[in-house]
């Protein structure tokens, strides 16, 4: 018995880490984004850092929503303010020993939801604290000087304010537009920006899923995937969410390198609603695909209770993080410590 198992051990090491011995012993060197010249052995960057100097748990990310300070004009238009903050120093563990420096808005990779209601007046007081110049882009409809795009703000304490009415009705990124845009995308400069209908859209369980990769060799391909930054995480740390009720997720694609996600739901089928510009749905489906800051809402409930996968269906990007699941309680009285979700 103890023979078989240590077979079986010994095998799935073997699967899970193939090129493990062949990739320590291989150092190639490669020129990062930055024009800086490293080594490394490979799929896993040197640990050149050891301290993580972001906080980020993806449980509470998951439902966190920013409404910001909230004001009214004389008119009766509610203004939200929001304050964002960049830095590019920060240091984070995105996989066990995997110390990467990424770019954060307030701190975190995905920066925060920031959520309003069509017509409000969104105001966000951005302050560039990082060493290189940054902005904010919206996806959504504003004036061309609130694009993020030509109006850079320059490092150390460079400010810009961003003011438009919030719009349209949906589900839009943010993230910054600066050259190399690619760099100062996957470094972790994005968000999830949501628009409400004025006459709100049915109560749910609402959640957010940011799907995300990192490129921890600078290879232009990605190592790690995730939804909401952490690969297997909510694998781990399953979903936990009532039978019969509604969910509904909002989903963006924040993948780089690859032109293509996707995102395949278990033991169900979802109303689907792209860039949830709609309040009707446009496909009733158990699997969407998406590009680049491609997004959209998922409404479902569950019949059954237990545990649900939810996955890229490219099983490559599920092999290295993006995979989760949904544990459906049939009891709503539930009160799990690894959940901050309450009823
Ligand atoms: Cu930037």
């Amino acid at each position: 018995m103890i023979l078989l198992l240590s077979v079986i051990i010994g095998l799935s090491v073997i699967v899970v880490f193939p090129n493990f011995s062949e990739a320590q012993s291989e150092l190639k060197t490669f020129v990062t984004h930055s024009g800086k010249v490293i080594r490394t052995t490979g799929e896993i960057i040197d640990p050149l850092y050891t301290v993580s100097t972001v906080e980020f748990d993806p449980m509470e990310y998951l439902r966190d929503f920013d409404y910001g300070e909230v004001s009214m004009l004389p008119d009766g238009i509610t203004v939200r303010e929001f304050t964002i903050i960049a830095e590019d120093d920060k240091v984070m563990e995105i996989s066990p020993g995997v110390f990467f420096n990424v770019w954060t808005y307030n701190g975190a990779v995905p920066g925060p939801t920031i959520r309003a209601t069509e017509g409000d007046i969104v105001k966000i007081n951005f302050i560039n604290n990082g060493s290189k110049s940054h902005t904010m882009h919206f996806h959504g409809i504003h004036p061309a000087e609130m694009d993020g795009v030509f109006e850079i703000v320059g490092p150390g304490g460079g400010q810009f304010t961003y003011e438009f009415e919030a719009g349209p009705v949906g589900i839009h990124p943010y993230h910054c537009h600066v050259m190399p845009l690619e760099e100062h995308i996957v470094r972790g400069l994005y968000g999830v920006f949501i628009v409400d209908p004025k006459e709100g859209r049915e109560p749910a369980d609402e959640m957010v899923m940011v799907l995300n990769g990192f490129d921890t060799d600078f290879d232009t391909e990605n190592n790690f995937y995730a939804a909401n930054t952490i690969p297997f995480y909510y694998q781990h740390h399953p979903i936990q969410i009532n039978i019969d009720e509604l969910i509904r997720v909002y989903v963006l694609n924040m993948v780089e390198f690859d032109p293509i996600n996707n995102l395949h739901l278990h033991g169900n089928l979802f109303d689907y609603y792209p860039t949830g510009t709609s309040t009707e749905p446009t496909f009733y489906t158990d699997m969407i695909t998406l590009s680049q800051t491609e997004r959209g809402i998922m409404e479902f409930e569950y019949k059954y209770p237990g545990k649900y996968l939810f996955h890229a269906h490219k099983v490559e990007f599920s092999e290295k993080g993006w995979i989760g699941m949904f544990l459906v309680n049939d009891d709503t009285e539930f009160d799990e410590s690894d959940t901050e979700y309450d009823r």
